[in-house]
């Protein structure tokens, strides 16, 4: 069973499959960073087993770049990347986006990460969740960063109505279990 983890750029994607790595495999899937596009290549663990109330599922773990609708190498040198590496940055996060929405073929669930700081109404979470509605994958919503004063899980709840949303800090680890167990309920 391959669980996909799909959003937009720095919603906390990496950072909540590098936690889940880390609970059931003590290994890591990738580098987090508060530069958008730190993930520009889908990576994967297999074979992750995964336990919660009794029960176990293995599941290959796949973090994919973020997917957003516009990306300009000018938005990089606010982070004071070198003009060269900006571009070199949203080249390769072009290039990420393809190959997210080309691994959607091999994903049997999805669990949508948003940061819940930010509007959902965009374009982008619209069009991804439109994807797996229209490719019938189950979806779970996570609400993610719910440690930050400006989070707010029920605007989320209201733009996404159809589907189960958990709200989580995958930095902090809080609302994990609970995540787990959506998870199982997701997959059965
Ligand atoms: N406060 C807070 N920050 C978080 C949380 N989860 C992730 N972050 C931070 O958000 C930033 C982006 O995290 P990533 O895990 O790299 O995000 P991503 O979705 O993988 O981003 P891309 O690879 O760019 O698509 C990092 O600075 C993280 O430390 C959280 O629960 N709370
Ligand atoms: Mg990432």
């Amino acid at each position: 069973m391959s669980l996909g983890f799909y959003g937009p750029p720095n919603a906390g994607k990496t950072t909540l499959a590098n936690k889940i790595c880390m609970d059931w495999l003590g290994e890591e899937i990738g580098v987090a960073s508060h530069l958008p596009h730190e993930t520009r290549e889908v990576q994967m663990k297999e074979g992750v087993e995964i336990e919660s109330d009794g029960k176990k599922l293995n599941f290959n773990i796949v973090d994919t770049p973020g997917i957003a609708t516009k990306i300009d190498y000018e938005d990089f040198l606010k982070f004071k990347l070198s003009k060269k590496k900006a571009k070199s940055r949203a080249k390769e996060a072009t290039k990420g986006v393809i190959d997210s929405i080309k691994w959607l073929d091999n994903v049997d669930a999805v669990i949508v990460v948003l940061d819940s700081t930010q509007n959902p109404y965009s374009q982008v979470n619209i069009t991804i969740i439109g994807n797996l509605a229209a490719r019938n994958i189950p979806v779970l919503i996570v609400a993610n960063k719910v440690d930050l004063k400006k989070s707010k899980i029920k605007k989320i709840e209201n733009a996404f109505p159809q589907y189960p949303i958990i709200g989580i800090s995958a930095k902090k680890g809080k609302g994990i279990d609970e995540f787990y167990k959506e998870l199982f309920k997701l997959v059965k």
